[in-house]
């Protein structure tokens, strides 16, 4: 296939170029420019929000939350006010230093104000997916023995409150708490606008993001304080992040991208940040684009298509002109999405790849240099990446192998949360390994192949087989169920599940229709599946793990390959 080429442009005249930033890069050199530096101890609400206030930028606005037709802003300064009241009712209920604090809420500034609040107290914050349901909440809980919850009226009910043992706080907005609880408003509204900050360890931890493998449940992934040293360089060169900027990342922060890229990179750097509630449509993304003159713009290549498949005429209605810099991240940005961005934005949509593992940038299309369509780019400066075999040999451009970094980059996870030997299975000695399957060209640019394994990649969320198969077998007419993601144009794969029925169950559309509700309320809208096919028998391991490669095979059309090891009854 032919490789398009997009130029670097002057748009980022100011930006080093790829070489000079990566020989002159030092992480020890970024560390110096934080204040912490001399003393050793930090903490990251402090570095995004109250040192602005401090160093004079009080005044300028940090947040601009829009919801429909309405928006609130705020200046570092009320930010700062709103999340010492969030860490005083917090320390007020007793969470403390360590604590996994976890907020579930819609996007909305009390969000924003609890998570800061939290680390304010040094407290490891966990955040959720609005959209998750009860099991789901409750494993991510109970793995990290939360003493905290911090959430709405709406989503309380898939809270359950009683039956977690380490919990002792739960906080509600709205106006009608129940006693049980603590009443997020009445706590807050009685708070003081002063709190001191717990200093910390840049080893202290920092956020607690949960995400899935292809086997066991879903894995806790923590990062330490020390990740904002490049979650504030990546800021500054990948989203080229200035003062005057207006930067809009449209990931939830239940999602990495959402907290490192929605809260720490562009608040570390001083930028204001955009933040926009309620559901997608393209009208109301252009409009925000639009009314809040956005100039930099992270997103990810699944609202990118669903923009491509709106009626063309829509985004000739908005103006976009202050936008100046757009950027994905998820999944494959494909070679069609990059050209459209440059005939409806005319800007080249820079792609950026990293890991919730990785907690930052790690190969990215950096502002200065071209831009090959379909491409990651190139490592991150201060980033070691290569491809290599699964004995851990380093492999020449254009070998097909693992995507893996050298060990050591800042915002590298600190630990999979109680759980020691999976933190170890990422790596082959020095190695990290990625889980993904890339090439790296003759001019040191990566291709992302596909997944190692069988974690599904659907609309930009990442989606444990394994989690779905547990919640699918939890229903009365299902004996075994194998799940896998199919290529869908528009999400990138969606959830196929296939389904060997109980005795006495009919295969009807309506039996198919009850499960994914089942699966959509008991885990995740995302998780649902959106094919259900029922088999008589499903394909397994001797050791009676279903075969998923079998039942890809299946779906594509293609030879299942070595099944040696299948169950033969
Ligand atoms: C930040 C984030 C990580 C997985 C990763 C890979 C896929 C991310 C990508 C990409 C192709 C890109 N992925 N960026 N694939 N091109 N630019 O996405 O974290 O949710 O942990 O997912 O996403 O498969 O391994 P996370």
């Amino acid at each position: 296939m032919k490789v398009e080429l997009y130029k670097a442009t002057d748009q980022h005249a100011n930006m080093p170029d790829y070489k000079t930033a990566k020989d002159n890069f030092s992480w020890e050199e970024i560390e110096k420019e934080f204040s912490w530096y001399e003393s050793g101890k930090v903490n990251m609400a402090y570095e995004a929000i109250d040192k602005h206030v401090d160093e004079g930028h009080g005044d300028k606005i940090a947040l601009h939350y829009k919801l429909d037709d309405d928006i609130q802003s705020f200046t570092f300064k009320e930010m700062k006010e709103n999340s010492n009241k969030a860490a005083n009712l917090l320390k007020n209920a007793g969470v403390k230093k360590g604590d996994r604090v976890f907020i579930f809420m819609a996007r909305s500034p009390e969000l924003y104000f609890a998570l800061l609040g939290a680390l304010k107290i040094g407290a490891i914050v966990g955040p959720l997916f609005e959209a998750f349901m009860e099991k789901a909440v409750r494993d991510r809980m109970e793995n990290s023995d939360a003493s905290t919850i911090v959430t709405t009226p709406e989503l309380l009910p898939r809270v359950p409150v009683d039956e977690l043992p380490h919990l002792e706080n739960v906080i509600v907005s709205g106006d009608d708490v129940d006693e049980k609880y603590i009443s997020y408003k009445k706590e807050f509204e009685k708070a003081s606008t002063e709190f001191d900050i717990e200093w910390l360890d840049k080893e202290d931890g920092l956020i607690l993001h949960y995400t899935s493998g292809s086997t066991g449940q879903p894995k806790g992934v923590l990062h330490a304080q020390y990740a904002m040293v490049q979650q504030y360089i990546s800021g500054k060169y990948v989203l080229d992040l200035k003062e005057d900027d207006v930067y809009w990342c449209t990931a939830d922060p239940g999602w990495v991208t959402g907290t490192s890229y929605g809260i720490f990179a562009p608040w570390l750097n001083r930028a204001t940040n955009v933040i926009v509630g309620g559901r997608f449509s393209p009208e109301s993304w252009y409009g925000a684009l639009e009314e809040l003159k956005v100039t930099v713009w992270y997103s990810a290549p699944t609202a990118f298509r669903m923009l491509m498949g709106s009626s063309d005429n829509v985004v000739e209605k908005y103006d976009l002109s202050a936008l100046r810099h757009v950027l994905s991240v998820g999944e494959p940005l494909n070679p069609e999405v990059v050209k459209w961005g440059m005939e409806v934005f005319n800007l080249r949509i820079h792609d950026t790849w990293w890991m919730t593992e990785t907690g930052a940038h790690m190969i990215v299309n950096f502002p200065s240099m071209d831009i090959k369509g379909g491409s990651m780019g190139k490592p991150l400066p201060g980033v070691e990446a290569t491809i290599i075999d699964d004995q851990g040999n380093e492999l020449p451009p254009n070998r097909m192998g693992n995507l893996a970094m050298k060990s050591g980059w800042p915002a590298m996870m600190r630990e999979i949360y109680k759980n020691k030997p999976k933190y170890d299975s990422y790596f082959i000695g020095d190695w990290y390994i990625s889980g993904d399957s890339a090439y790296m060209d003759e001019d040191g640019y990566f291709w992302f192949q596909g997944r190692v394994d069988d974690v599904i990649m659907t609309a930009g969320e990442r989606v444990g087989p394994f989690e779905i198969e547990s919640k699918l077998v939890e229903h009365e007419a299902v004996q075994e169920a194998g799940v896998i993601g199919k290529p869908d144009p528009v999400r990138g794969e969606i959830v196929k599940a296939f389904i060997a029925l109980r005795d006495g169950y009919e295969p009807t559309d309506e039996l198919k229709e009850e499960i994914r509700v089942f699966v959509k309320n008991g885990l995740a809208a995302h998780a649902a599946p959106r094919e259900i096919e029922f088999k008589d028998s499903l394909p397994k391991t001797r050791s009676g793990k279903i075969m998923r490669r079998v039942l890809k095979a299946w779906e594509l059309d293609l030879p299942a390959g070595d099944l040696s090891s299948m169950d033969d009854d």
